[in-house]
């Protein structure tokens, strides 16, 4: 792998680190949190961001870690010419940047031969789907070439697009908000070249499909198609161009527009997507069916007659639906009116409630969107895997693992939703702490460091609120859940009082004397995250955690012709007579593996920060600021970097590497390996400040060393291949 020395920019690393004109450090700030003199003040690490930021300069290090603070406008330096000059170059070389974070990853996978992870963290809003999208873009760039890898990466590049259509969604926090999480394996081959990708997606926020919060919108693919869709696509379909606002399920954000997005060239985009991706026309036609018929059911509307039945008053809807979904009309028509249970073997029939029925049709419509998203990940899956299983073994391939889920988000309502959200964002947190704070300094007391402890909040007492079993948040949900009888949502608010009621991170309007707690709502309960407190309100979330579907309903999807709803519903499923997992344990039990998997990496962090709540470009709001870098502990990060040490590697690795540079290792070392390592420092000019031995790594303070020597072994190697060139032309 080639170090190569580049120009160095305006803020250059190693210039910087030497600068003598102060004047350019006052004005742009140092660009590695872990070169500010005053490295206790949080104040200074506050303006260091902020004078950076108004310098155009999002991205800061503090060691290895990348802080990112988003622009709110395009910047120019995400182009081509950008990508090239962060190619192979040292981290510490160039100003920060997300290419560089890339690069390094990129290059640790390529010779140390591990597995890597990017974890991107911040709030709703901050930046983290920017960010990914740039890693990506910086990977399809730069990586070498196999053959037919061409196709791979334009399908990496343009699964993005096609799963932020149906997964995205403009909240007000964010005008395209990450409805579900993403993490996604890109597999490289022995010579570094990308090769095929695989993504996992956790619990998309389907509840949006019927439903929207003032100022919010549906997913971005309705308008996307009502927009841009062909007159004759749209006239199938059944569609009204004219207006977003004539659909049900459309309007209840009272926002069919917004002016950061154009919905008809996100369509153009979209179409063009998903053909490249490889999908067949039917396929699209297929999965348009059922976007239109969600938009259709929307429009079903039901009245009652004198008897207090429950009818259909819109047959034209469910003409098209049943078209769309390739199902027979009287049937769906049925079902949508009426369910059915089996009781003891026998089938019972009964009309629902007008409620009921409207409730059925909402569930019906988030049932058939949620399923198509998940059939839409496996086909991206499908066309993503790398086909020659023979070349593909685990020996020759290696993948970087990319994590972008949605940001911990804080509203005036808060529901299931943003408690799944903020729950999976305590997780990483942890996850962050264990990988960072914990590990580090249980690390150096292993291995015998002298060392100065740092204390900082651990948030797995939260975690532990949430996820312990039997008496922890979602153990009390589920068995609300399963419990009949009189359980609802506010049995289930006084169960947790019952439980959990004392507990330092949970409050709800009763407080321990009986005194009413202002703004907490009687029908909520408050957490006190990690990263701020959030009242969630109760009503719903017993339904939304069993998330069932009528079994009539599930009939006459089994029985669809449409090519994708029939993929997704199977006649196995109505024979199950076991009750699914509730959607929290299934969202606890999809985060426990994919903590698996990211801890089975070598993990890089970028830390993404909001700088104001307007969407603004150049606005730094210096208390908004401030909560996050306390809550994201990057004050207790920079600390623990700054008292420990940048590098760690085993005494074996280390010696493995370097033991060209002196002469007393070369070829090899005979005697033990701690004084094999010590010996090799020594030649190396190494000053004790700058490592310490422990008891089976040598671990190095400053990336500044290890990128000398770097540089050393890099110059050793162009000499001999100088000399090679020369001794083979006869010289
Ligand atoms: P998020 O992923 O962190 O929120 P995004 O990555 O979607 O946030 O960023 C929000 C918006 O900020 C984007 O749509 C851009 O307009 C702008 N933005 C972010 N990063 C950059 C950048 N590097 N350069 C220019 N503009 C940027 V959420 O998905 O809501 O948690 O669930
Ligand atoms: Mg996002």
């Amino acid at each position: 792998m080639k170090y190569r020395r580049r120009e160095v920019g305006v803020e250059g690393g190693v210039r910087l680190m030497m600068e003598s004109a102060l004047s350019a450090r006052d004005r742009v700030g140092v660009q590695d949190f872990l070169l500010l003199e005053n490295h206790n003040s949080e104040a200074a690490f506050i303006e260091n961001l902020r004078r950076r930021y108004r310098e155009g300069l999002i991205y800061t290090y503090i060691g290895s870690v990348l802080v990112s603070v988003n622009p709110y406008k395009e910047l120019e330096i995400y182009s081509k010419q950008n990508m090239e000059r962060h190619r192979g170059v040292n981290f510490y070389e160039i100003s920060p940047h997300i290419f560089a974070l890339a690069d390094n990853s990129y290059r640790a996978l390529r010779t140390e031969r591990r597995d890597q992870c990017i974890l991107i963290s911040g709030e709703s809003g901050a930046g983290k789907t920017e960010a990914s999208k740039k890693i990506l873009q910086y990977y399809t760039h730069i990586c070498p070439t196999r053959n037919n890898t061409h196709t791979i990466r334009e399908r990496l590049l343009q699964s993005n697009p096609v799963l932020e259509a149906f997964g995205n969604a403009k909240t007000l926090r964010n005008d395209n908000s990450s409805r579900f999480g993403k993490y996604m394996d890109i597999q490289f081959d022995y010579k570094g070249a990308p090769i095929g990708g695989h993504i996992l997606n956790y619990l998309l926020e389907k509840s949006r499909v019927a439903h929207q919060n003032h100022g919010e919108r549906n997913f971005h693919i309705f308008y996307q198609l009502l927009e841009g869709g062909e007159d004759l696509l749209l006239k199938r379909l059944g569609l009204d161009k004219t207006n977003p606002q004539h659909y049900h399920y459309l309007i209840k954000g009272n926002c069919p527009r917004v002016s950061s997005i154009s919905d008809k060239n996100g369509w153009k985009v979209v179409r063009n997507a998903l053909t490249i991706i490889g999908f067949e026309d039917e396929e699209i036609q297929a999965l348009m069916e059922i976007v239109a018929s969600v938009l259709h059911l929307g429009n079903t509307q039901f009245g009652e007659d004198e008897e207090g039945e429950t009818h259909i008053t819109t047959e034209a809807q469910l003409q098209f639906l049943s078209q769309l979904l390739g199902v027979d009309g009287s049937v769906l028509k049925a079902a949508l009116t009426h369910k059915k249970i089996v009781a003891k073997g026998e089938e019972m029939i009964s009309p629902l409630s007008l409620e009921q029925a409207l409730s059925a049709r909402d569930s019906f419509a988030k049932a058939i969107y949620g399923r198509a998203f998940t059939w839409l990940v496996q086909k991206l899956n499908r066309s993503l895997a790398f086909k020659d299983e023979i070349y593909y073994s685990s020996k020759c391939s290696s993948v970087i693992g990319l994590l972008d889920i949605y940001g911990f988000e804080v509203f005036q309502h808060n529901s299931f939703e943003q408690f799944c959200i903020n729950y999976c964002n305590e997780k990483l947190q942890q996850l962050f702490i264990e990988l960072t704070l914990k590990s580090e300094q249980e690390e150096y007391e292993a291995e015998g460091v002298v060392w100065e402890r740092v204390e900082y909040f651990n948030n797995k007492i939260i975690c532990d609120l949430v996820e312990e079993k039997h008496k922890g948040i979602i153990a009390i949900l589920d068995e609300e859940c399963l419990r009949r009888g009189d359980a609802s949502d506010i049995t289930f608010l006084e169960k947790l009082e019952d439980t959990l009621g004392g507990h330092a991170h949970f409050i709800t309007h009763k407080m321990a004397n009986g005194k009413i707690r202002k703004a907490i709502g009687r029908e909520e309960f408050r957490l006190v995250h990690y990263a701020g407190e959030v009242n969630y309100n109760v009503n719903g979330f017993l339904d939304k955690n069993n998330d069932l579907l009528y079994r009539h309903l599930k009939e006459v999807l089994c029985q669809s012709t449409n090519h994708i709803v029939s993929q997704c519903f199977h006649a196995d499923e109505l024979m199950d007579q076991r009750r699914p997992e509730t959607a929290a344990t299934q969202f606890k039990l999809s985060l426990a593996k994919l903590m698996d998997i990211l801890m089975s990496k070598e993990p890089s962090y970028v830390r993404c920060i909001k700088p104001n709540d307007g969407k603004q470009p150049g606005r730094f709001d210096e208390v908004l600021v401030r909560h996050q870098v306390k809550y994201l502990g990057l004050m207790e990060n920079l600390r623990v970097r700054r008292a420990g040490f940048a590098y760690r590697r085993s005494y074996e690795a280390f010696l493995e590497r370097y033991k060209s540079l002196c002469p007393d290792t070369w070829p090899n070392w005979h005697g033990n390996l701690p004084e094999g390592v010590a010996t090799l420092v020594k030649h190396l000019n190494y000053k004790p400040e700058e490592f310490k031995l422990g008891r089976s790594k040598i671990f190095i303070r400053f990336p500044r060393t290890l990128f000398i020597t770097e540089d050393a072994l890099e110059a050793q190697k162009q000499t001999i291949a100088v000399t090679l060139q020369k001794s083979w032309r006869g010289y």
